[in-house]
């Protein structure tokens, strides 16, 4: 190579790195506002980055994108954080509700107790064409009793929070005062200033040179031989940073994000702070409104759910939460 080439190359590489303008992108600001960082939050700079991945046809087509910057959770909101806002407020989740049975019409009413969704893996090896066959209602399920009644929180104060609704979600964030990330805020972090890359990590597989993630191994949904140290969710922060400083945005927990969900989002999305689509829309479910959610879980693995890679995307009901959905927060920098 000769040292004019190199020059240049050195000189893009910085450009890419500062955020700063490449070919007709126009320039966007990396540096942090003055003063601390706001507790438990790290700065995402402003910048641009190719949105997508090639392996998920939800996830296209693949687009560059450019985000303000913002301060982001460095880890998903754990459950002494949930207690907290909850201590404060008095509030009472989407899942320790009543439900309404205007909503269920004929079902009786033993059936219409407060519940939630907990994973109940088979004993012996299932096909995988139908959820139902690992997921359950559960009656008494709520972020304090995330896998039944009989379960507790006692000793996961640092766990990630779970069983929130998106609406559980959104009111933690406004008492927090912060707010959920868009979908192209999450990716762009999630990423950690790496373009293009498969995993948050880069390009190494997973489990080479050791865990990067809370993921499954083993054969889904019956077998997990736990090789990254946990069988469902592990404390917060339990795996190495990506590049902006953030934890677990691979795997541990799925992460509720504030946009609609449509497949067809990538197809018209503006390229400039994405806020996603007004509405939403799954040909799967065409009745049940879905936001997005990010970062798959210590579910996913390669046979069944590769979502955990920062271009992949995920959707649930908007007054379901599971045993693996949690959150985390971003905030906005002060205006000048
Ligand atoms: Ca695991
Ligand atoms: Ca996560």
């Amino acid at each position: 190579m000769t040292t004019a080439l190199k020059a240049l190359l050195t000189v893009l590489v910085c450009l890419v790195a500062s955020g700063a303008a490449i070919g007709d992108e126009p320039a966007t600001t990396a540096a942090a506002p003055a003063g601390e960082a706001p507790e438990g939050m790290a700065w995402i700079p402003a910048g641009w980055f190719t949105m997508g991945a090639e392996e998920f046809p939800d996830a296209l087509p693949l687009h560059r994108v450019s985000v303000d910057g913002f301060w982001m959770d460095t880890h998903e909101v754990t459950n002494a954080e949930f207690a907290r806002f909850v201590k404060e407020t008095g509030y009472v989740t989407v899942a320790e509700r009543p439900i309404d049975p205007e909503k269920f019409p004929g079902v009786p009413a033993e059936n219409l107790e407060p519940g939630s969704i907990v994973f109940a893996p088979p004993s012996t090896p299932v096909p995988l064409d139908n959820h139902l066959r690992w997921w359950s209602w559960v009656k008494g399920t709520s972020w304090k009793h995330p896998e039944g009644p009989h379960s507790d929180i006692v000793d996961r104060e640092n766990h990630p929070v779970v069983q929130v609704a998106w609406e559980d979600a959104a009111a933690y964030a406004e008492w927090a005062g912060k707010r959920l990330p868009t979908e192209a805020e999450w990716e762009r972090a999630a990423r950690g200033g790496l373009d293009a890359q498969t995993y948050v990590w880069g390009e190494d597989e997973p489990g080479e040179g050791g865990w990067q993630a809370n993921i499954w191994q083993g054969r889904f949904p019956g077998e997990n031989t736990r090789d990254d140290g946990y069988v469902a969710a592990a404390p917060v922060g339990s795996y190495a940073a990506n590049g902006f400083g953030l934890y677990d945005m691979s795997g541990n927990v799925w992460e509720w994000c504030a946009d609609w969900y449509r497949p067809d989002t990538y197809a018209k999305s503006e390229s400039r702070n994405p806020q996603g689509p007004s509405s939403s829309y799954d040909p799967q479910e065409p009745g049940i409104a879905k936001r997005v959610q990010r970062g798959g879980s210590f579910l996913c693995n390669d046979g069944y759910c590769r979502r955990y890679v920062p271009g992949g995307r995920g959707k649930g009901d908007i007054e379901s939460g599971t045993n693996h959905i949690g959150f985390r927060c971003v905030k906005d920098a002060p205006r000048k």
